[in-house]
């Protein structure tokens, strides 16, 4: 095995087999603000249509933030720029993963920013660990799959 793909491997481990990497973009810290998911190389946002509790959940527990308080629509936490890419997230709530939801996955220029989604979690005492994973998956994303 190559020192690449080892290190691969490693990384799909740490990062879950990373499809749909989130981030929070607030003013609150890491556990609450507008939604943001990487694909196709690009960070963007996500349309609030059928946006709910549910869907709240599988995000604030893939950031390692805690349960899910509030899920926010109609761009709570500001409008984002760029893509739209995600609409239509139909989360049963008890998955892992968002990208284990069913929905949209494209540049849905049918919606606007004013109609960002956004979550509200609780912060917990795994923030820490987690904004490690989080820096690495990120790190991982730069390096093996950026431009
Ligand atoms: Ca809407
Ligand atoms: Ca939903």
């Amino acid at each position: 095995m190559t020192t690449a793909f080892i290190w691969y491997l490693l990384m799909s481990y740490v990062c879950g087999i990373v499809h749909l990497p989130l981030r929070l973009s607030g003013p609150e810290g890491s556990c609450s603000g507008r939604l943001e998911v990487y694909y196709n190389a690009t960070w963007g946002s996500i349309c609030d249509d059928q946006w709910d509790i549910r869907d709240a959940e599988v995000v604030c527990r893939q950031l390692g933030c805690g349960k899910a308080l509030r899920a926010d629509g109609s761009a709570a936490f500001g409008d984002g720029k760029g893509m739209i890419w995600l609409n239509r997230v139909e989360c049963r709530g008890d998955e892992i993963h968002l990208w284990d939801c069913s929905y949209s996955l494209k540049n849905h220029t049918d919606c606007s920013h004013k109609e960002d989604a956004g979550v509200t979690c609780i912060q917990s005492i795994a923030d820490l660990t987690n904004s490690i994973g989080k820096k690495l998956c990120l790190q991982c994303f730069d390096d093996c799959f950026g431009s």
